[in-house]
C-alpha cells in the first residue's frame, strides 16, 4: 500500500507539472483527491491492513495529500498571477497618445448681437416681448396705419399665405400685440427681437429672412428727445463711447414724425472710409413717434399718452460691429467663418 501511495504521488506530481491551465489543474485535483479519487480509492484498502501498520499508512497518505495540494495551490496561484498580468497588459492605456479634443461650438454671431442688444435695453428697464412669425394682415399692416392698397405696402414685399395671413415683414406688429396685452397700463417699455421675411432678392446686404429688434415706449409725456437720448445711449453701448448719432427725416406710416438714425462710423471716427462709403455715417434703424391711430389700435388714448418706436436690423448691426461685408455669410453655416466668433 505504501508503494501504491508513493507511485500515485509520483504520477500525480508528474502530471501536475505538465498541467498548463486552471481547468486541467482542477481535473487532476478531482482525479487524485476528490471523493471518488485515487487517494480515497487506495485508502479504502486500509481495513485489510494489520492495525499496527495503519498509523504509518495514514501518515504517508496525509503527506501525499499535502504534497499534491501544495503543488496544486502553488500552480493555481501562478495561473492567477499570469492571468492578472495578461489582463493588465491588455488594458494598458498609452497616456502619451495625444487626446481627441472635443470641438467647441460658438454662439452664432447674430444671436450674440441679439443678446447684446437685449442686455443693453434690459439695463434700461425694458421687458422682452414676443410675437408670431406667421401674422395676420391686420397686425402686420392695418393696425399699423397701412390699409390695403396703401402705397406704403410696396415698401415691404410680402410673402402671403392667404389674403389675410402672411409671414411678418417686420417686428412692428408686436407693438400692437404688446399694447393690447398691457391693457392701457403705462409706462410700457418693450423690445421685441425676432425673424422677419420679405420677398427681397438675396444680395450682400439683403436676405429674404432676417432679424429685427423692435422697441416701443408708451406713457405720459414721452418725447422725441427721450427717443434720441435712448438711441444715443444704445449706439454708444453697442459701438463704443466715442460714437454719436444723427437723425434724418423719413416716412413710416405708423410713426409721425418718422426718422432714420445714423451712427458715426466707428471704423474711421467719421472721417470717411470704405465701411461708411466715405460719408462718415452708417444707417442703423428706423424710428419715430407712435402715430395716434396706432396708439388707438393698441387701446391707448392718444390725448393721454404718447410714445416712440424704433426698429433695427440685427444683421446690419452685426455687419457693422464685426466689419463683415456680406450678409450671406451669416446663413452659410461655414464653420470657418463661425468659429471666429467663439472667443469674441
Ligand atoms: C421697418 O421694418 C420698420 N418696421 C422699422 C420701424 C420700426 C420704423 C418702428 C419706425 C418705427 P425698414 O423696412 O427700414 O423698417 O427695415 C428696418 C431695418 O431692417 C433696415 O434698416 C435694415 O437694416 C433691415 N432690413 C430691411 N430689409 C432687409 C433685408 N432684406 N435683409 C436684411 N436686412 C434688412
Amino acid at each position: 500500500m505504501k508503494e501504491r501511495l508513493e507511485a500515485m504521488k509520483a504520477e500525480a506530481l508528474g502530471r501536475l507539472a505538465e498541467a498548463s491551465d486552471p481547468g486541467r489543474l482542477n481535473e487532476l485535483r478531482v482525479h487524485y483527491l476528490g471523493k471518488k479519487g485515487q487517494l480515497t480509492e487506495i485508502l479504502r484498502g486500509m481495513g485489510s491492513l494489520p492495525p499496527e501498520e495503519r498509523p504509518e499508512i495514514g501518515r504517508i497518505a496525509n503527506e501525499v495529500r499535502a504534497a499534491i495540494e501544495a503543488v496544486i495551490a502553488e500552480k493555481q496561484a501562478r495561473f492567477e498571477r499570469e492571468e492578472t498580468a495578461a489582463r493588465l497588459e491588455a488594458e494598458t492605456i498609452d497616456v502619451t497618445l495625444p487626446g481627441r479634443a472635443p470641438r467647441i461650438g460658438a454662439v452664432h454671431p447674430l444671436m450674440k448681437v441679439q443678446q447684446e442688444i437685449e442686455d443693453i435695453f434690459l439695463g434700461m428697464g425694458y421687458a422682452i416681448a414676443e410675437g408670431p412669425e406667421v401674422e395676420t394682415d391686420f397686425f402686420n399692416f392695418e393696425a399699423l396705419n397701412i390699409p390695403k392698397n396703401h402705397p406704403a405696402r410696396d415698401m415691404q414685399d410680402t410673402f402671403y399665405i392667404t389674403d389675410e395671413i402672411l409671414l411678418r415683414t417686420h417686428t412692428s406688429p408686436v407693438q400692437i400685440r404688446a399694447m393690447r396685452a398691457a391693457g392701457g397700463r403705462t409706462p410700457l417699455k418693450i423690445i421685441c427681437p425676432g425673424k422677419v421675411f420679405r420677398r427681397d432678392d438675396d444680395d450682400a446686404t439683403h436676405s429674404f429672412m432676417f432679424h429685427q429688434v423692435e422697441g416701443l415706449v408708451v406713457g405720459p409725456n414721452i418725447r422725441m428727445s427721450d427717443m434720441l437720448g435712448t438711441l444715443l445711449q444704445f449706439a454708444r453701448a453697442m459701438f463704443g463711447p466715442q460714437v454719436t448719432i444723427r437723425q434724418r427725416p423719413s416716412f413710416f406710416p405708423f410713426v409721425e414724425p418718422g426718422a432714420e438714425v445714423d451712427v458715426s462710423c466707428a471704423q474711421c471716427g467719421g472721417e470717411g472710409c470704405r465701411m461708411c462709403k466715405g460719408t462718415g455715417w452708417l444707417e442703423i434703424l428706423g424710428c419715430g413717434m407712435v402715430h395716434p391711430r396706432v396708439l388707438e389700435h393698441g387701446g391707448y388714448d392718444p390725448k393721454e399718452v404718447t410714445g416712440f418706436a424704433f426698429g433695427m436690423g440685427i444683421e446690419r448691426i452685426a455687419l457693422l460691429k464685426y466689419g463683415i461685408d456680406d450678409i450671406r455669410l451669416f446663413y452659410g453655416g461655414d464653420v470657418r467663418f463661425l468659429r471666429q466668433f467663439a472667443k469674441m
